[in-house]
């Protein structure tokens, strides 16, 4: 079969051939109920029978891969779909350089394999869970929609585990799956595996900052896992990050329109200085501080996903070829890196110094630096929209030790600089780096629901181009009464 002939028709969307591999198809089959069940209780809450205008990939062909149209998302099909397999793909890293790469799993790294992808897969159902509250706040009906399509598409994203779990791991895969749809996020028995998806995302700001910051981990992590040399996960992660790409222009966009329209009712209301923070939440917009804070809690808690400093986990990953660096295709060197060494910022007696580690272990925060330069560009980019309203001032990363709840880092406090602080300081300080009550309560009073076609929220700048290239006056969600 060819994989870009996907096979629509049936209860599962795939160019997996599915109809050729009866138990696989069955164990799935059994698993959609359960999935069901899931979506109904923990997906989106109050708009399981609207219609939303959303894409559906229907092909893995990058020149026309989704179509659009009004779905009920219950009824969203959600396939399973693998870029084209690779003519003589080859382990690209570790100790087996160079092999042929792996149509099934390897014995000897079969427990190691299955808690990555049970890893990725738990984060998928958890971001929407995360989520299912926004609906009814949404500032407009485009947003909804975009909060709608990365939900169903994560949805997908855990299908995608699943297969391989159901295809390749027997029992404890079939076992693992149910328990993907048994923990909840922020649960206090059987919570998400993750720490930042057991946290709130409390208002759209948030949900902008999360796909912004956190579906940007998913793309490292998912550039990392695409490189493994087990193929089906390599093949899988390739296809995903073609939609985790509209999910993180949710998220800068959303943020760039949050800015947009503070700068303009800022200017139109001679509004000089950025820190006038009571004139300006008189507007009815979000001053660049509290977008700040905002940035910095989101962006904190997604360093947390990158593990350890020194992490013994992620060297045996890549000596073994399953999970890669980023871009490691692009990378020149040995790709095995037994004995080289990399920068890492770690705590030694109490302050922030710079180590030369063994590259292996230090691969969680190769990764992590390829992300914050990520983020520093799109940061930028902010910037740009800030400097063209004249506006003195400037949003920045916070420091990569600042409010770290993983690793060495977690031992202490630290400001946004870097500073260390003692305890009684951070107390002291800390509204000043994270949203307080106060910051909250402002932002939540400010989620109003803007449910007119083409009608946007007092904080909120309209897109500049529709989806699918829509006017500006569609309506992307027809809500069910
Ligand atoms: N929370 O050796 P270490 C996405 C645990 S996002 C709780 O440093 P490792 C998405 C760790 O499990 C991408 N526990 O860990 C985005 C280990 O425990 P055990 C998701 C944590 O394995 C938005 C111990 O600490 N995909 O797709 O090198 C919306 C030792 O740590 C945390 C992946 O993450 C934490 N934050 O690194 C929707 C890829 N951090 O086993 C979706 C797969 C560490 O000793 N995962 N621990 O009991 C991995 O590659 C790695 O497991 C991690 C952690 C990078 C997560
Ligand atoms: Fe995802
Ligand atoms: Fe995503």
């Amino acid at each position: 079969m060819n994989v870009m002939n996907v096979d629509y028709d049936g209860l599962i969307p795939n160019n997996v051939g599915l109809n050729q591999d009866m138990r696989v198809k069955k164990a799935l089959e059994k698993w959609h109920p359960g999935y069901i069940n899931w979506w109904h209780d923990m997906g989106p809450e109050g708009f399981q029978q609207s219609l939303v205008y959303l894409r559906t990939a229907v092909s893995v062909d990058p020149k026309g891969w989704a179509k659009f149209d009004y779905v009920r998302m219950p009824e969203y099909k959600w396939g399973i779909l693998l870029a084209p397999q690779v003519e003589d793909r080859r382990v690209p890293f570790g100790a087996h350089r160079g092999e042929k790469a792996w149509q099934e799993v390897p014995g000897e790294y079969r427990a190691m394999l299955r808690r990555l992808v049970v890893i990725q897969g738990d984060t998928e159902p958890a971001s929407v869970e995360q989520q299912r509250h926004l609906g009814k706040t949404a500032p407009s009906l485009y947003d909804m929609r975009n909060l709608f399509q990365v939900n169903v598409e994560e949805g997908r994203h855990l299908w995608a585990m699943v297969y391989l779990l159901q295809k390749y791991f027997g029992a404890d895969g079939r076992e693992e799956a149910e328990a993907l749809l048994q923990r909840r996020s922020g649960d206090p028995d059987t919570p998400r595996m993750l720490g930042a998806f057991n946290e709130k995302t409390p208002d759209w700001l948030s949900f902008f900052m999360f796909t912004f910051f956190t579906d940007r981990d998913g793309k490292m992590q998912l550039e990392a896992l695409a490189q493994s040399g087990f193929d089906p996960l390599s093949r899988t992660c390739r296809f995903m990050l073609t939609e985790e790409a509209h999910h993180m222009f949710v998220g800068e966009t959303g943020v760039g329109r949050v800015i947009e329209r503070t700068c303009a009712a800022m200017k139109e209301n001679g509004i000089e200085d950025p820190c006038d923070i009571d004139a300006i939440r008189k507007l009815g917009v979000i001053d660049l501080p509290t977008v700040q804070k905002k940035l910095n809690i989101h962006f904190s808690l997604t360093l947390d996903l990158f593990g350890n400093e020194i992490s013994t986990n992620a060297a045996n990953a890549f000596h073994a070829g399953l999970k890669g660096r980023f871009r490691e295709d692009k990378l020149e060197d040995d790709h095995q890196l037994e004995s080289s060494t990399y920068p890492v910022l770690r705590l030694v007696d109490g302050k922030i110094v710079r180590d030369e580690t063994a590259a292996l272990s230090a691969l969680n925060m190769r990764l992590r630096d390829d992300y914050v330069t990520d983020c520093a560009a799109g940061v930028s980019r902010w910037n740009k929209i800030i400097e063209k309203y004249g506006v003195p001032f400037q949003l920045k990363l916070p420091h990569v030790a600042f409010h770290r709840h993983i690793g060495e880092f977690s031992k202490i406090k630290i400001d946004t600089e870097g500073n260390v602080l003692s305890d009684a300081e951070w107390e002291k300080r800390k509204d000043d780096f994270l949203p307080s009550s106060r910051d909250r309560d402002f932002i939540e009073n400010l989620m109003q629901p803007e449910f007119a076609p083409g009608k946007f929220a007092s904080w909120i700048a309209p897109p500049r181009v529709g989806i699918d290239n829509k006017p500006g006056d569609f309506e992307y969600v027809k809500i069910a009464e």
